[in-house]
């Protein structure tokens, strides 16, 4: 059978042939294949339900029929989604292949139906997502559709993946007169969602919902959770839109300067929405979307915005004399250090490219951003010369740092060239030269330092003994990280480069780096120091899986005149059950220094008794925040985490 396409239901066609029949065949194809309409069967796709249906109210509202929109769980697993837009038409065709049926029906059953009614009100939606509620109705056990529209409230009931059971049918009038509105409520169907279930996961759904109400100012979007357990009520409206938006991702920061840089702009069919502001931080976050989807890929708008931001801001610092006729251009990377921007544009036709489809292809739209952030910034910057001339000193001071920090590497990197000649007095460095079976210990502490340098392999293992606490590189600039003594005998140690454009694992002098710390606050504090270390300047090493953790054991006791170390809770529990009639007197093993170089070899260093946990990234989105959380200025936030995950600080794998 072929497949229903959009082009064939023209609404109010009143020719009637055999491919509008094919259109008549509903919404088969759909239950056929879930994936080409949602994506995928799992929680994503479940998701993509509420977005379908949400994206419709949202359309309403952008073209401003809508002002509130509310998404409730409910405790027997359905979602609805509730609007006070106009209302789905109810009026029933006068003729053609849908003749006799009405509009709400049609939006329902036919696929690609959605927004061909009334076509001007519909200038701007999803593209992507717009797929149409039909397609929710298809992967439904079942679906309650309710309009309020001309005073009356209209009702239809679809079951089964969108068979409608009845007729559109009038209810009563509607309970409030002037208010008209949609309400969708789903079921969805568990045998298309067998794989991953039909739970809802309110978290997924809020930050949806807060993304929506930041991109369309001054929308109400109200979340109501009402399953056991789990109820909840949040509402989202910012006035400010995507100048709060902004206010919002820098809340857990230090912001340069309070204002927000805002313009929007429009021409024939699209329009464009931006906001800017500056941390005092050393990384960016530019923001894409196009028509309120994310595009975490990019795309044109994206790169409009760049080039326009490095040629207003050098223009600028150009005029203002901050840059001298002999000084090189700043570059795009020193202006946007720091940056924190939202680049939302609504444009007919977007075309989504990429490996996951989430940049934005169109070229027309390149062109605009950048003419417009070439103008408005510019002139924003005329306007607000203290935040101006702030953006222009952050962005030569990164300059002067990118400079230094090349400056510094080279002279690194000149010392790591003169070879054995060049490693760190305080390197304990072991004879074998092949890295597949050379391991660099990093001890913290010069006392437990010398315990492991009798404890070691001299053949196989090196120790370098750090003191005190390192640097903390999420506050700091690669030039200033450089001048660090701890950090240059870690990098001349290592041997790779540092910085993750240059960073060489391949030359890596060890492919095994332990970090030996104590089981204490402070051990746990450099632990997390030279994993954001090595997370922020040597991603390769984490990545190849050469970053261990030692595990020193927990706890000690006796057996007749025999010491026996025990790793950790379990590891006691096991010798408790084998050796029922032992005193139980155990003791808790606090630092390295507490053993000698015996222990040390047998419990922690010699390949056949130890323990080490390897570091690995699972997911890098995630590992970001983990790192900005636990390194970052936001003390409440860093206490939360660390409560949450104090349970297990030795599995702290990122
Ligand atoms: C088609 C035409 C019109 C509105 C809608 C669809 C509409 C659809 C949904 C789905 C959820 N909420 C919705 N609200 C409206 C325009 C009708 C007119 O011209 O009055």
């Amino acid at each position: 059978m072929p497949m229903a396409s959009s082009k064939t239901s023209t609404a109010g066609s009143a020719t009637y042939g055999a491919k509008d029949i094919q259109v008549l065949e509903g919404l088969d194809p759909v239950r056929k294949r879930p994936g080409m309409y949602i994506g995928s069967t799992g929680l994503a796709g479940l998701h993509h339900l509420i977005w379908e249906v949400v994206d419709n109210s949202v359309d309403e509202a952008m073209a401003g029929y809508c002002t509130a929109i509310t998404v409730t769980l409910h405790e027997d697993g359905a979602c609805s989604v509730k609007d006070n837009g106009r209302g789905i038409p109810v009026d029933p065709y006068p003729s053609g292949p849908h003749k006799g049926k009405s509009a709400l029906e049609v939006v329902l059953t036919v696929l690609h139906a959605g927004g061909k009614f009334g076509g001007e009100g519909y200038k701007v939606s999803g593209g992507l997502h717009g797929v149409g509620v039909s397609v929710v109705n298809a992967l439904s056990k079942r679906v309650l559709a309710e309009v309020d529209r001309g005073g009356t409230r209209y009702r239809q009931e679809f079951v089964e993946g969108g068979k409608p059971k009845g007729k559109l049918s009038k209810v009563g009038p509607s309970p409030k007169k002037d208010v008209t509105g949609t309400t969708i409520t789903f079921w969805p169907d568990p045998t298309i969602f067998a794989a991953e279930g039909v739970e809802f996961v309110a978290r997924t759904v809020t930050e949806r919902l807060q993304t929506m109400a930041f991109l369309n100012k001054g929308l109400e979007v109200n979340f109501v959770d009402e399953r056991k357990e789990k109820a909840q009520k949040i509402t989202y409206q910012y006035k400010g839109g995507i100048i709060d938006f902004v206010k919002h991702l820098n809340a857990s920061r230090e912001a340069l300067f309070t204002k927000v840089a805002h313009y929007e702009a429009a021409e024939a069919d699209q329009t464009l929405d931006v906001a800017i502001q500056w941390n005092t931080g050393y990384y960016e976050g530019i923001y894409g979307y196009a028509n309120g989807i994310s595009t975490v890929e990019g795309g044109m708008h994206v790169e409009g915005f760049r080039t326009a931001l490095t040629s207003v801001l050098n223009k600028y610092a150009r005029a203002t004399g901050a840059l001298k006729e002999k000084d090189d251009n700043l570059l795009g990377e020193d202006i946007r250090e720091g940056i924190t921007a939202i680049i939302a544009v609504k444009l007919r036709e977007p075309q989504f490219e990429g490996q996951t489809k989430a940049k934005l292809g169109n070229v027309s739209i390149r062109s605009f951003v950048q003419k417009e952030t070439n103008a408005r910034l510019e002139e924003w910057m005329m306007e607000n010369p203290s935040e101006a001339n702030r953006i222009v000193k952050k962005a030569v001071a990164a300059a002067q740092a990118r400079i230094a920090a090349k400056n510094a590497r080279n002279a690194v990197r000149r010392k790591t060239a003169l070879a054995g000649a060049g490693m760190p007095d305080k390197l304990k460095d072991c004879t074998a030269t092949d890295p597949a079976e050379t391991e660099l210990f990093i001890v913290e502490g010069d006392s437990a330092g010398g315990t492991a340098v009798d404890a070691r392999d001299p053949r196989t293992q090196a120790i370098l003994p750090i003191r005190g606490k390192i640097l903390n590189v999420e506050r700091a600039r690669l030039d200033k990280m450089l001048k660090n003594n701890e950090i240059q005998t870690l990098i001349t140690a290592i041997g790779g480069g540092i910085g993750n454009d240059e960073f060489d694992a391949t030359k890596a002098r060890y492919h095994k780096v332990v970090i030996l710390a104590d089981a204490d606050v402070d051990g746990s504090h450099i632990r997390t120091l030279l994993l954001t270390f090595f997370y922020r300047q040597m991603r390769p090493m984490v990545e190849s899986g050469y970053i261990y953790i030692a595990q020193p054991p927990l706890y000690s006791t006796e057996v007749g005149k025999e010491k026996i170390y025990l790793k950790d809770d379990s590891a006691k529990e096991r010798f408790l059950a084998e050796h029922p009639n032992h005193k139980k007197e155990f003791q808790r093993l606090k630092g390295l220094g507490e053993m000698d170089w015996q222990e040390l070899r047998e419990t922690t260093m010699h390949e056949s008794s130890r323990t080490l946990l390897q570091v690995t990234v699972d997911e890098a989105a995630l590992a970001e925040d983990i790192m900005s959380v636990l390194m970052g200025d936001d003390v409440e936030s860093r206490k939360q985490f660390i409560q949450t995950n104090a349970r297990d600080v030795r599995n702290l794998d990122f």
